[in-house]
């Protein structure tokens, strides 16, 4: 088939699932058109089958906010027509359902076609920003009007209902993740740099912002640090990484607790961890959970949202309610000071992982895109 992907380009999570979800399709002989006003970070290997159309958006002295999502449907309309695509699958809602709404419309009056639109949910479009009033009617008529949707949990899913007067159904298609690329061997020599002495290493990774609690994977990692020696990597950047910083200064533990910012080789990083922090006030799904349990790092996360569709109590990791510091540190403290139970923990998170392999999440993408196959063009 012919598939357009629109998503957000930068490290956030629906971005690396579209981009990943892109090049396995490709992979898988599909032709994926990627639509987007930057190259998607992931999108880092060359194959044949991808091609990348970036979304221009020429300002003017008029414009104080320049209409991006007008730029952004009509380069989809001119790569739908171009490229005959069978269809659009737009990640994250706001403003990509609404644009496709509108391609699909003029594509509609111009050639007579009606081009299918998926859209998935992603998290934050639903239970944050597409709930402010200012967003709300427009995010629920697109999501009425695209010709499937999916959420990447069950919860986001009810939460969805919850929210919206949603008149259609959701089909829940989880995160997934490449097992393969995370299940590596730790490379030693990192693993010295960050740890000379054989510390325990525990690891953050998010884009900073206020959901994700930074403050409190900084407060978990000081309790430990006062039971044991222990390294903390915080990977990424965002809005709270400045306040993260002083904390860690503020607590005296700028030794042991390194900013690393934003890092593409995410595997190499969880293949020397031991632990991932995620204390998040919501996760959807928790997709950076899932990419660290891959790579046989323990979780210590809240229950909030999806995560407990990942993260099994006291199996594959621990959770707490929202902003129980004192529990998260209890949890990683009795972990890291037992090494059996850390050994067998990390292949419990690694074999949970496994059912979550893109292996058997792309199958049930391609079978919700066969229900709009055309007869004439849609071989493959
Ligand atoms: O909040 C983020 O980390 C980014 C955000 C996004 O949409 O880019 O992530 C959301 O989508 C991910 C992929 O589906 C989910 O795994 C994350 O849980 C979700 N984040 C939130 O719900 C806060």
């Amino acid at each position: 088939m012919r598939i357009g992907i629109v998503c957000y380009p930068t490290f956030g999570g629906s971005g690396v699932l579209a981009t990943e979800l892109g090049k396995a399709l490709a992979d898988e002989g599909h032709e994926v058109h990627f639509i987007t006003y930057q190259q998607p970070v992931r999108l880092n290997v060359f194959n044949a089958n991808i091609f990348y159309h970036e979304v221009r958006v020429p300002t003017y002295p008029l414009f104080d906010y320049p209409p991006y999502e007008v730029a952004l449907a009509s380069t989809m309309v001119d790569v739908i027509i171009n490229h005959d695509l069978d269809l659009l699958h737009v990640h994250y809602a706001i403003p990509h359902a609404s644009a496709a709404y509108m391609a699909k419309q003029i594509v509609k009056k111009k050639n007579g076609r009606d081009v299918p639109v998926i859209t998935t949910l992603h998290g934050t479009d639903i239970t944050l920003v597409g709930r402010d009033k200012t967003y709300e009617p427009v995010v629920t008529f697109s999501i009425n009007e695209s010709d499937a949707i999916t959420a990447v949990s069950q919860n986001l899913k009810d939460e969805t209902y919850k929210s919206f007067a949603i008149t259609k159904e959701i089909d829940v298609i989880h995160n997934f993740v490449d097992v393969a690329r995370f299940n590596k061997k730790p490379i030693d020599a990192f693993r010295k740099v960050i740890a000379p002495a054989g510390e325990k290493i525990l690891v953050h990774a998010s884009n900073f912002r206020k959901v994700k609690r930074v403050d409190d994977v900084i407060n978990v990692f000081d309790a430990v640090r006062k039971e044991m020696p222990a390294k903390l990597l915080m990977v990424g950047d965002g809005p709270e990484r400045h306040t993260a910083e002083e904390m860690a200064r503020a607590l005296g533990r700028e030794e042991d607790i390194r900013f690393l910012g934003k890092q593409e080789q995410m595997e190499d990083i969880l293949a020397v961890s031991d632990v991932f922090l995620l204390p998040s006030e919501y996760e959807s799904f928790g997709l950076a959970a899932l990419e660290a349990m891959a790579a046989r790092a323990v979780v210590i996360s809240t229950n909030a949202g999806g995560l407990s569709e990942i993260n099994i109590q006291g199996k594959t990791g621990y959770m707490s309610d929202v902003g129980d510091v004192a529990a998260m540190s209890r949890y990683t403290i009795e972990l890291l000071k037992d090494d059996n139970k850390l050994a067998a923990m990390k292949e419990a998170a690694y074999e949970q992982a496994c059912r979550f392999d893109i292996k058997n999440i792309i199958p049930v993408y391609e079978k919700l895109y066969s229900r709009f196959c055309r007869m004439d063009t849609c071989s493959r």
